[in-house]
C-alpha cells in the first residue's frame, strides 16, 4: 500500500485515498501495484499480437530471437503498434466529432420536418425553437465555419447552413476521392500545407499520394489497421509518416469537427470564473458527477437538472437542490460553457465516489474507468452508462438518444435525485479544498480579449516579454504522483516568461492550483515579463482553452500567428507537452502536434525504446520532415529547460 503523499499532490486526492485504503477499498494505485513488475517487452514496444503464428516477442538486448516468425524485426513491430495506438486515439476523437456532425444534422432534418407540420417557421428557421432538442446556440460562428469551407451563406437560413454544414463535415469522415479533408483545407495555413504535401517526399517516400495530408478520416484509420496488419507494411518509414497522416486526419478533422460543431450547437466559450476540485460537491445536494467526453450528453443533464419539477422532487425528499459537477473532458466542456464547477481530472474518478456525497456518475465515453463501478457498491452511488458503445457491467444504464435527449435527460437526473434518501449520511466526508479560476479562453474568446487580433501577443514575443507559447495537454498517469508533472513543467516555463495555454486534465490541475486565477502572476512562480503582458492584460498566465478535442483551439490558435507571420507554424517558438500521457489520444495528440509543426515533449516514455530507428525517427528525423519531433523526458525540470531551449531556437531562427 502506497503512502497517501505518495499518490497524489492534490490534497482531496490524498485525504479520499487514505480514506479508501481506511474502508478497503481498491483504487488505481492498488492495481498498478499488484501488475508489477509490468512487462518489459511490453514497455519496450517489441511484443506483437497482430497473427495467431504468435505472440512474438524480440530480445531487446540484442540477442535471438530477433526476429517474429514472419520475420519482422524489432523496429517493425514498434513502429506497427505505435501506428494501432495512433489509430485508436484518433479514432476515439474522431468518432465524437462524427457524433457532434451528427447531432447538428439531426437537429436541423427535425426542424425541417416540424417546419413541415405546421410549427412556428421562423423559430425552427432559426434553429432557436425549444421543441427542437438541440438548438443552433452560436449563428455567427456557423457561418464562420460556412465561409471558410466556401458554402454560399447569402439568403439561406440558419437550419440550411446548420445541415450544409453537418454534411461537408460527415463527407469528411468517408469520402474516397485523393483530396484532403474539406475542414483541412478551410483551416490550415498555406506553408503548412505546402509541408504536409512534400513530407513523405522529403522522408524517401514520394508514393505516398498527397504526402502526409489526410483523405478522409475514416479512411486513414482503417489504412492503419490494413498496413498493421501481418504481412503488409514493414518499412518504420513508411508505418510512421501514415500515423502522422492519420493523427492529422484527427486534428484537423475529426478533433476539429468536434470543437467547432459543438460551439456551434452549444455556444463559444466566453472567459468566465468557476470552480474546481472535490470541494465542489455540496453537502446538502443531489449531487451528480458528469463524465466522460461529450457535451451533447452533459449539455442536457446540465439542463435537465434545472428543472422545476425535478428541483421540486429533490426537495422534497431532503435535498437543498441539484449540484451537477463534472470530470474529466465532459466536465470540461460544461465548465467551459456555462461555468459548471470541475470536480477533478482522471485520477480522482473514484475518489469522488469515495466521498459518498454523489447520487449518480453519469458517463458516456472514454476515460471513465470499469472500477467506478465497484467502488460505487461501496456507497450508494449509481453508475449511470448512456452510450449505446459504452457499457459497463453493473451500471444502470439509460441509453441516450439524441431525438429525445430531453426525455432522457430528465430520467436521468430524476433517478439521482430518488437516489438521495440512500445516501448515508455519516458515510459523506467532502473535503473542503477549490480552488476558483478563469476558464473559457476558446480562440474568439483570446481575439476578443486582445481588441480584435493577435498583435499583443505577437508583439510580446517578437519584443521578448514572452519568450514564446506552450501548449499543455493531456491526461493524469499513477506511474506520476497526480498533477506534480503537469503543476512543475508549468511552473519552469512560466518561470522563464512562456505563456500558456493549456487542454484537458492538465487544464483541471492547473486550475485546482490556482494558476488559471490572474494573481498567479505575483507569485515566484511567473517570470517578470510574462507578469508584465498578463497583468497589462488582465490575463492568468495560464489560458484554458478546453477539453482534449480543444486541443485544436491551440492548432487554430498557432495557425492565426503563422498566417500573420506568413510561415509554417513549425517556425513558431511555440512547443507541446502531455506532462502526463496515458491513453491513446494523447498519443494521437503529441503525434498530430509534431505533425503539424509543433515540437512536443511526453512525460511518460511511449512503449517504442525497444525499436532504436523508429526511436531516431521520433525524437530526430521528424526535424527534416516536419520540421518538428517529440522529446522524451520523465524529470518535469529537465523537460521544461528543453522545452525552453526549443522555444528559444525558434526565436533565434525567427530573428527575434
Ligand atoms: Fe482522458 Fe479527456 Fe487524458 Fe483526461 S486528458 S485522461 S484523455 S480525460 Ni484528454
Ligand atoms: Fe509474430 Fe509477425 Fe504474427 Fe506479429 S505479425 S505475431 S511478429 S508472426
Amino acid at each position: 500500500m502506497k503512502k497517501y503523499k505518495e499518490v497524489s499532490i492534490d490534497p482531496t486526492t490524498q485525504k479520499m485515498y487514505e480514506r479508501a485504503q481506511e474502508m478497503g477499498i481498491e483504487t488505481v494505485w492498488e492495481r498498478l501495484e499488484k501488475q508489477q513488475p509490468q512487462c518489459g517487452y511490453g514497455l519496450l514496444g517489441v511484443c506483437c499480437r497482430n497473427c495467431m503464428m504468435g505472440p512474438c516477442r524480440i530480445n531487446p538486448f540484442g540477442g535471438e530471437p530477433r526476429r517474429g516468425v514472419c520475420g519482422a524485426d524489432a523496429d517493425t513491430i514498434v513502429a506497427r503498434n505505435l501506428l494501432r495506438m495512433i489509430a485508436a486515439g484518433a479514432a476515439a476523437h474522431s468518432d465524437h466529432g462524427r457524433h457532434v456532425a451528427l447531432t447538428l444534422l439531426i437537429a436541423a432534418e427535425m426542424a425541417e420536418k416540424f417546419k413541415k407540420e405546421g410549427k412556428p417557421v421562423l423559430e425552427l428557421d432559426n434553429m432557436a425553437s425549444s421543441t427542437l432538442p438541440y438548438q443552433v446556440r452560436d449563428v455567427e460562428k456557423l457561418k464562420a465555419i460556412a465561409e471558410r469551407l466556401g458554402i454560399e451563406t447569402e439568403g439561406k437560413t440558419v437550419r440550411e447552413l446548420a445541415k450544409e454544414v453537418a454534411e461537408v463535415a460527415l463527407n469528411d469522415f468517408g469520402k474516397q476521392d485523393e483530396e484532403a479533408l474539406a475542414f483541412l483545407k478551410a483551416y490550415l495555413n498555406p506553408k503548412t500545407y505546402e509541408m504536409f504535401e512534400k513530407a513523405a517526399e522529403k522522408a524517401g517516400m514520394p508514393w505516398f499520394e498527397n504526402g502526409i495530408l489526410p483523405r478522409s478520416i475514416d479512411r486513414e484509420i482503417v489504412e492503419s489497421l490494413h498496413r498493421t496488419h501481418i504481412g503488409t507494411d514493414h518499412d518504420p518509414v513508411s508505418i510512421l509518416l501514415h500515423g502522422l497522416k492519420t493523427s492529422l486526419g484527427d486534428a484537423w478533422g475529426g478533433s476539429l469537427i468536434a470543437t467547432e460543431l459543438q460551439d456551434v450547437l452549444f455556444g463559444t466559450p466566453q472567459v468566465i470564473k468557476a470552480e474546481a476540485n472535490l470541494g465542489v460537491l455540496k453537502e446538502d445536494y443531489v449531487n451528480i458527477v458528469v463524465h466522460g467526453h461529450e457535451p451533447v450528453l452533459s449539455e442536457k443533464i446540465v439542463e435537465a437538472a434545472q428543472d422545476p419539477e425535478l428541483l421540486e422532487l429533490a426537495e422534497k425528499l431532503g435535498a437543498k437542490g441539484i449540484n451537477v459537477v463534472g470530470m474529466c473532458c465532459t466536465g470540461l466542456e460544461v465548465l467551459m460553457r456555462h461555468g459548471i464547477p470541475i470536480a477533478g481530472n482522471f485520477l480522482q474518478q473514484e475518489m469522488a465516489i469515495v466521498t459518498g456525497a454523489v447520487e449518480a456518475m453519469v458517463v458516456d465515453v472514454q476515460c471513465i474507468m470499469p472500477a467506478t463501478v465497484d467502488v460505487a457498491r461501496c456507497f450508494h452511488t449509481k453508475i449511470i452508462d448512456t452510450s449505446p458503445l459504452a457499457t459497463f457491467p453493473g451500471a444502470i444504464h439509460i441509453k441516450f438518444d439524441e431525438r429525445r435527449a430531453d426525455e432522457i435527460a430528465k430520467e436521468i437526473v430524476k433517478t439521482a435525485v430518488e437516489n438521495f434518501p440512500n445516501r448515508s449520511k455519516v458515510r459523506v466526508e467532502i473535503p473542503k479544498e477549490k480552488m476558483a479560476g478563469y476558464v473559457g479562453f476558446s480562440v474568439e474568446a483570446i481575439l476578443k480579449h486582445f481588441g480584435g487580433s493577435l498583435k499583443p501577443i505577437e508583439e510580446a514575443i517578437v519584443e521578448g516579454k514572452i519568450k514564446g507559447v506552450a501548449g499543455l495537454v493531456g491526461c493524469n498517469n499513477p506511474k506520476i504522483k497526480q498533477d506534480h508533472n503537469h503543476i512543475k513543467i508549468a511552473n519552469e516555463l512560466m518561470k522563464r516568461d512562456v505563456l500558456l495555454v493549456g487542454t484537458g486534465c492538465w487544464a483541471t490541475a492547473a486550475m485546482k492550483y490556482g494558476i488559471f486565477l490572474p494573481e498567479y502572476a505575483d507569485t515566484e512562480n511567473v517570470g517578470p515579463g510574462l507578469r508584465e503582458f498578463v497583468k497589462e492584460w488582465g490575463i492568468p498566465p495560464a489560458l484554458n482553452m478546453g477539453s482534449c478535442v480543444d486541443c485544436t483551439r491551440i492548432l487554430v490558435l498557432a495557425d492565426l500567428v503563422a498566417r500573420d507571420l506568413n510561415v509554417p507554424i513549425s517556425a513558431l517558438p511555440v512547443v507541446g507537452s502531455a506532462p502526463e500521457a496515458m491513453t491513446e489520444k494523447a498519443v494521437s495528440i503529441g503525434t498530430y502536434f509534431v505533425a503539424s509543426g509543433i515540437t512536443t515533449h511526453l512525460g511518460i516514455v511511449p512503449p517504442v525504446l525497444g525499436g532504436p530507428k523508429v526511436v531516431k525517427i521520433l525524437t530526430q528525423d521528424l526535424y527534416d520532415i516536419v520540421g518538428a519531433a517529440f522529446i522524451v523526458e520523465p524529470d518535469p525540470y529537465k523537460a521544461a529547460k528543453l522545452m525552453y531551449d526549443h522555444i528559444m531556437k525558434k526565436r533565434k531562427e525567427l530573428g527575434i
